[in-house]
């Protein structure tokens, strides 16, 4: 079974679920929901995943080694090179009716080298491509969402020819190191943003790169050194947020505050995979903690739970530190899907439980990724989150369909359910639609398309799906109809791509 992606699994027990899933669903509800005008409508990319050149960083040597990208796709063949292409996709951004694009700056294309980084050399072509975009941004009245590190580390801190070794957030040197960098781009660009994120889905890649193997530095079930990388990631956030408003003083929107630091977590709805069983009951629980509450506990309420079982008694925890406590100014949520939990099959040391994300044992549609369709699934996550008390955006959500056959109804489903969690008192600030473009997906390569806009493999041409107006006319009404989403043809089989 190839697992589409690996994440957090570490665990212990719920706490915080204040809402089953029956609940939170379980709403005839009104025939639309609105959104405010200033609600903010977007799309998401990251550098890797579109731009080209990244060769010094930790996935550019990954995915130089045979076997490890689905038909040894590259990314700097045949990819969006985003940074080539600023005007385009600031203006399919524009054409979508877009106010805000969620991208990433990458650390290595700034500071290729270890030297560059110590005596703050930075690359000026970078440095020129980024002002490039951001004033492309600024021009079309587009507001940038800033991802300080989104998934990549540059080689001379994570090295996956050297896996036996500690590497990018095992090593010590990674969160001094993190911190400047997040000091530097903040002070760089505090003009231009007011929005950051500092580190994108922050368990996804440990558990990906030491559990499962899909990763740099491709590891498997390296359980203890995956969560170490976990808790280094919250002390690398906790320094990038007092990094960045420490920086960015500049409110360059002009909504009276200079900068909203957030953390982004992949959260997923987390369901016992036999729900009359309770051992798998208590297996989901473990996995809803330890992926959805984990690491947020930690940076907005200062719970360190060090030995991941979900009390804080342990005798390295600690409850409400003040070092770590109050770092996220709102929470990026990225929601795709639900998960399975189970307390058979391959069972995870510390973590004790399997889980599966895709191909479901569901009667949900899937999409051409084999993940369940599930819109209801973003309440659920959605209040489980509530009694943090903090705005919310959802910095990604979105559908690999190549066919686009599912997107219209997909997007429009969850944007109601959205506009539900909104109506229930939820502040809800954002959506960002994953992916403006078709883009290179990690270890699955160009395979899934998640792309609002389909890319030329040969000349870059950006090209908008049918499906991209229907997102647009959300966005320009900052409404979602029922009789809109009836008008739709139900959702049909996907087109699996391997
Ligand atoms: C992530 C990332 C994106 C992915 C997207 C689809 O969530 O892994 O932020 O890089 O491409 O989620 O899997």
């Amino acid at each position: 079974m190839t697992i589409r992606k690996t994440f957090p699994v570490i665990f212990a027990a719920a706490a915080l679920a204040s809402c089953s899933s029956d609940d939170a669903v379980k709403d005839d509800g009104p025939s639309e929901v609105t959104f405010p005008e200033d609600f903010m409508w977007g799309s998401a990319t990251a550098a890797f995943q579109v731009e080209k050149g990244l060769g010094n960083t930790d996935w550019g040597i990954w995915v130089k080694t045979p076997g490890k990208i689905l038909n040894g796709d590259d990314p700097d063949v045949g990819g969006p090179d985003a940074l080539a292409n600023i005007d385009a996709d600031v203006a399919v951004l524009k054409a979508a009716n877009q106010n805000t694009y969620r991208f990433s700056i990458d650390w290595a294309r700034v500071y290729p080298t270890r030297d560059a980084f110590d005596s703050d050399q930075p690359d000026a072509d970078a440095l020129a491509a980024y002002d490039k975009l951001f004033a492309a941004l600024r021009a079309a009245a587009i507001r940038p969402l800033v991802t300080m590190q989104h998934f990549t580390l540059p080689d001379w801190l994570s090295d996956p020819r050297a896996p036996e070794e500690p590497q990018g957030w095992e090593r010590p040197e990674t969160v001094p190191a993190f911190e400047k960098w997040c000091q530097r781009v903040a002070a760089r660009w505090a003009g231009e943003v007011d929005w950051w994120v500092t580190i994108n889905e922050p368990l996804v890649a440990p558990l990906a790169g030491y559990v499962q193997g899909s990763f740099p530095p491709g590891l498997v079930l390296k359980i203890d050194r995956a969560l170490e990388v976990g808790r280094q990631e919250v002390l690398g956030h906790a320094k990038c947020y007092d990094a960045i408003k420490a920086a960015d003083t500049i409110d360059a929107d002009g909504d009276g505050k200079a900068s909203w630091v957030g953390i982004v977590q992949h959260q997923r709805a987390v369901e016992p995979e036999l729900p009359d069983e309770p051992a798998d009951v208590a297996a989901a629980e473990r996995v809803r903690y330890l992926n959805n509450l984990w690491f947020i506990n930690a940076v907005v309420r200062g719970d360190w739970d060090d030995d991941f079982d979900g009390n804080l008694d342990g005798p390295k925890d600690r409850k409400a530190d003040p070092a770590l406590a109050n770092r996220s100014d709102y929470l990026g949520i990225n929601y795709y899907s639900a998960l399975t939990a189970s307390a058979r099959g391959l069972v995870l040391p510390v973590i004790d439980a399997s889980i599966r994300l895709d191909r479901l044992d569901t009667d949900r549609p899937k999409t051409d990724f084999q993940w369940d369709i599930y819109p209801e699934g973003l309440r659920v996550i959605l209040e489980e989150v509530r009694p943090y008390n903090l705005p919310i955006i959802i910095t990604e959500n979105g559908i690999a369909d190549s066919a686009d056959r599912n997107r219209a109804r997909y997007v429009l489903e969850h944007l109601f359910q959205l506009g539900l969690a909104r109506e229930a008192g939820l502040d809800i600030r954002g959506y960002m639609y994953w992916s403006l473009l078709d883009n290179f997906e990690w270890a699955h390569g160009y395979c899934p398309r998640f792309g609002l806009h389909t890319v030329d493999r040969a000349t870059a041409a950006r090209t908008a799906r049918p499906s991209t107006a229907v997102y647009a006319n959300a966005a320009k009404t900052n409404k979602v109809t029922r009789a809109e989403i009836d008008a739709l043809p139900p959702y049909g089989d996907p087109t699996y791509c391997e």
